[in-house]
C-alpha cells in the first residue's frame, strides 16, 4: 500500500490555530489547537464493552465515546501482548523495528528512539504519561510521567516518578484517573496537551474496587460455544497453558483461598495483593469473598461442572473490574465536560490487545485468533470537529501502528517516512479512501514463555487468515475462512478447495514481510 495515498496532506486535517492559514476548512471548525487524551487499558476485551457486544455487561461511559465519536470495528494489534503493544503504539512501528519483541526474556525498550510524544513536544505540545508502562526502561519524551512499577498492583500500588518510588493508598483505576485529572488541572494552559492515561485494569487477576465487589454475583453467563474446543488440526492451540479448565488457578486467579484448596501459586498468593490491603480494605474484601469460598467448598464440584463454575467466577471478577473502569471513564468525561475541554480534545480509548472470555476454553491473549488480535478502539471526536457525523462505525482494517501517525497528523506534524502505520484522519473525517490496506500483518515472539504460546506470524484480510507457527519443535501453517468459520475451528491449510486462496495469502504474506521489512523468524 502506498502510504502517501492515504495520508491527508499535513495541514488539511488539523484543528490547530498555527495551521489556520494553511487550512481554511479546519479553521472553519476548530479555532484552538487539538488536545489528545489516549486512554489505554490492559487486556480489555471488546466482548465486554456494550457498544461492541451487550451480552455480558453495560458500559455506558465507554459507549458514550462511541456515540459522540466513532467506533472502529476492525481494529487489530500487531503483537498481542502488553509491553510490545505499548512500544508499537508509541513508535508507530512493528515490534521487529522498535526492538521490544516480548515482555519476558527481551531487552528494555530503547528510549532514545523516535516516538510520537517526542515529535509532539517539538511541535509545542506538553506531554504526559500516567499509569502502566511496563517497558523496563523509564519513559522518555514526556514533560510529566508517573508510572506503575512493572505490572502494578490493584490495591495501594507503588508509582515511579523521576524522583523515585512511592506507595499510594487506594484502588489503582481511581488513582490513575485522579492523577490524570490532577495533571489537567495543573497543566500549562498556554499549550496544547497530549495525555497518555494507561490503566492496569483489567489485567489478571481481575480485582475490582471495594464498592463493586458484589456486582454481577447474581448473573450466570452463557458458556461460549467453543468453550470445549478439541483443538483438532491446531497443535499450537492444543499445547497452550491458558485454559480455564486446566490452568486457571482456584486460589490465585479465582481468589478461593483456603487451606483445603490446592494452588500451584503458593507464596505469591494473589500477587501479594491481599498483603498490601489496609485492614478496612481486607475486611470489605473478605466479607464479599468468604461466603463465596464457603459455598464453593461445600459444593464439591469437579470435572466439567468445575470448569464451567470457574468460567462463571472468572466472568464475574473480570466484569467487576470493567465496572470500576467504566465508572472512572465517566468521571474523567464529566471533568472534561465541566472544564469545557471536550470542545477541542480528542479522547481515544483502546486496549493493549483483546482477550479471551472463555472462547476456545481460554483466558489470556497472544494468539493471532480473532479474540486477541482484535482490540477495542473508540475515538470521541472534539466538539469542534464538524467534518462528519458522530456515532459512526468504521469498518476499514486499522492497527495499533496507526495511532502515532494519526496523532501527529492531527497536530500538524509531518509523519516521518520510517513510521509504518498510516494516519486514520481520513476515516475520522468520514472519507472512504479508495486505496485503504487490504491486509494486516502480525508477529508474536514470546516463546518459551508463560502460557506456552508458540511464536507465529501471519496475515489477515477481510475474509481469510494465514498463520505460521514456527520454532524448534513446530512448523505448522493454518488457514481460516472467517466468513464460514468465524470461530476459527477448522484449519483449511492444504484443503484443495482453498488452493488458490492459500497461494494468494502466501503471496500477501511475503509482500507484507517485505513491506514492513520483517526478516525475523
Ligand atoms: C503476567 C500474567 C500473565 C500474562 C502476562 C502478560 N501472570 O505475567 O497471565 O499473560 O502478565 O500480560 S500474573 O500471574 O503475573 O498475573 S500483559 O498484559 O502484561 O502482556
Ligand atoms: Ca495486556
Amino acid at each position: 500500500m502506498n502510504k502517501s495515498l492515504l495520508l491527508v496532506p499535513v495541514g488539511l486535517s488539523v484543528c490547530g490555530t498555527t495551521l489556520q492559514a494553511k487550512n481554511k476548512k479546519s479553521a472553519e471548525t476548530c479555532d484552538k489547537p487539538l488536545n489528545i487524551i489516549y486512554i489505554m487499558t490492559d487486556d480489555h476485551s471488546f466482548q465486554t464493552i456494550s457498544c461492541y457486544d451487550g451480552r455480558y455487561n453495560q458500559t455506558p461511559n465507554l459507549d458514550r465515546l462511541a456515540r459522540e465519536g466513532v467506533r472502529f470495528d476492525n481494529s487489530f494489534v500487531t503483537n498481542s501482548i502488553s509491553g510490545p503493544s505499548r512500544a508499537v503504539m508509541i513508535t508507530g512501528k512493528h515490534s521487529h523495528k522498535n526492538g521490544f519483541l516480548k515482555n519476558e526474556g527481551g531487552v528494555p525498550f530503547d528510549g532514545t528512539q523516535q516516538t510520537f510524544p517526542k515529535l509532539l513536544q517539538q511541535r509545542g505540545y506538553q506531554t504526559a504519561l500516567i499509569g502502566k508502562w511496563h517497558l523496563i526502561s523509564n519513559p522518555t519524551g514526556f514533560d510529566h510521567w508517573e508510572i506503575l512499577q512493572g505490572q502494578g498492583y490493584y490495591y495501594n500500588p507503588d508509582f515511579i516518578t523521576p524522583e523515585g518510588t512511592h506507595r499510594e493508598h487506594g484502588y489503582v483505576t481511581n488513582l490513575i484517573t485522579d492523577k490524570g485529572i490532577d495533571y489537567l488541572e495543573h497543566r500549562d494552559r498556554s499549550k496544547p496537551f497530549c495525555l497518555l492515561l494507561h490503566h492496569k485494569a483489567v489485567h489478571r487477576i481481575w480485582m475490582s474496587d471495594t464498592c463493586n465487589l458484589t456486582q454481577f454475583e447474581d448473573r450466570t453467563f452463557p458458556v461460549p460455544e467453543t468453550f470445549w474446543d478439541d483443538y483438532a488440526g491446531r497443535p499450537a492451540a492444543a499445547d497452550q497453558e491458558m485454559s480455564i479448565d486446566k490452568d486457571m488457578d482456584l486460589a490465585y486467579d479465582l481468589k478461593m483461598i483456603d487451606s483445603t484448596i490446592e494452588t500451584r501459586l503458593k507464596g505469591g498468593i494473589m500477587y501479594g495483593e491481599l498483603g498490601r490491603m489496609t485492614p478496612e480494605q481486607r475486611a470489605q474484601w473478605d466479607s464479599a469473598y468468604q461466603p463465596l469460598i464457603d459455598r464453593f467448598i461445600a459444593s464439591g464440584l469437579s470435572g466439567k461442572e468445575l470448569a464451567e463454575w470457574k468460567f462463571q467466577r472468572y466472568m464475574r471478577d473480570y466484569l467487576k473490574s470493567v465496572k470500576s473502569l467504566d465508572d472512572n471513564i465517566g468521571r474523567l468525561m464529566d471533568y472534561l465536560e465541566r472544564e469545557g475541554l471536550l470542545e477541542n480534545t480528542l479522547v481515544v480509548y483502546a486496549s493493549d490487545q483483546g482477550f479471551y472470555m472463555g472462547e476456545h476454553g481460554w483466558f489470556d491473549k497472544r494468539f493471532m485468533y480473532e479474540e486477541s488480535l482484535r482490540t477495542p478502539l473508540l475515538m470521541r471526536l472534539p466538539d469542534c470537529w464538524k467534518h462528519a457525523e458522530r456515532g459512526r462505525e468504521i469498518g476499514q482494517m486499522v492497527q495499533n501502528i496507526d495511532y502515532a501517525p494519526t496523532f501527529l497528523d492531527l497536530a500538524g506534524v509531518t509523519v516521518p517516512e520510517d513510521i509504518q502505520g498510516v494516519s486514520l484522519v481520513p476515516l475520522l473525517r468520514g472519507e472512504q479512501p479508495k486505496e485503504w490496506r487490504d491486509a494486516i500483518y502480525y508477529h508474536y515472539f514470546e516463546f518459551p514463555g508463560e502460557h506456552r504460546v508458540r511464536r507465529h506470524y501471519g496475515v489477515r484480510t477481510d475474509r481469510y487468515k494465514l498463520i505460521h507457527f514456527y520454532g524448534d519443535d513446530i512448523d505448522m501453517w493454518e488457514l481460516y475462512d472467517l466468513k464460514t468459520d468465524p470461530s476459527e475451528l477448522h484449519n483449511r491449510y492444504d484443503d484443495p478447495k482453498l488452493a488458490k486462496v492459500q497461494a494468494k495469502m502466501h503471496e500477501k504474506l511475503v509482500q507484507l514481510r517485505e513491506q514492513y521489512d520483517d526478516r525475523t523468524e
